[in-house]
């Protein structure tokens, strides 16, 4: 028997129905360095407060989902102490005086295992819960998540996490490439550049879902809350 869908119907740009049980949140690096003073975001010239403000909001879904038994699948960027995934050009990028491997005020930036590359205790995973670091952006290059998400029978994901514009959506695309059916939590994504975080909502949800859906955490939460 097919499995029964729930329907958030006021998705944009039309409803978006999920079998539950093949359903996983993914959520993008919602870590110390890129949401507290002193990590990556910082060093590259961002005001992270934006991204502080919007861990409630992630909380509230990831509850929400907990309880309707979605699966959940964290993603860190993070690369090795040796730096041996992490390419020169990516290091080597941008003119901050704090790059890629150096000693910050959270220990060394985006490093496996550092204090700054934690994701923020308030959505710390739990047992049960998949944790991914990944080199890249998208959360499918260089990591087994194709593998995980193949073996669980997933077809649909609910994204959260920042950045909107960089890590969030080019994991959406990765995985739209790969046949997921995705959908973008509105307000449970974030970015330093507003009008950035905008466009991508846009350009995501355009050409009847080129990349994917939108809705709200309400949206969503009310749709696991039916029966
Ligand atoms: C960035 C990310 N912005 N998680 N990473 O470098 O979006």
């Amino acid at each position: 028997m097919a499995d029964s869908l729930t329907a958030v119907a006021t998705a944009q740009p039309y409803p978006f129905a999920f079998p539950r049980g093949r359903t996983a949140l993914v959520i993008i690096d919602m870590q110390r360095d890129f949401v507290e003073a002193g990590g990556f975001g910082e060093a590259l010239g961002n005001d992270v407060r934006p991204l502080a403000d919007l861990v409630p909001n992630v909380k509230r879904l990831l509850e929400g989902c907990r309880t309707a038994g979605i699966a959940v699948v964290h993603t860190r960027e993070a690369h090795k102490p040796d730096l041996s995934d992490c390419p020169p050009a990516k290091r080597l990028r941008g003119n901050s005086d704090l790059r890629i491997g150096d000693e910050g005020p959270m220990g060394r930036i985006l490093i496996a295992g550092e204090p700054g590359n934690a994701i923020v205790d308030e959505l710390a995973p739990i047992a049960g819960e998949i944790v991914i670091d990944k080199p890249g952006k998208g959360a499918f290059y260089a990591t087994g998540l194709s593998e995980i998400l193949g073996r669980l029978g997933t077809t649909h994901l609910l994204f959260a996490g920042v950045t909107t514009e960089v890590c969030v959506q080019t994991t959406m695309r990765e995985a739209n490439d790969r046949g997921f059916e995705c959908l973008l939590v509105e307000d449970a994504t974030e970015s330093y550049f507003p009008a950035f975080k905008q466009s991508t909502l846009d350009m995501i949800r355009a050409q009847g879902a080129i990349v994917g859906w939108t809705a709200t955490i309400d949206e969503v939460l009310a749709a696991l809350q039916t029966a």
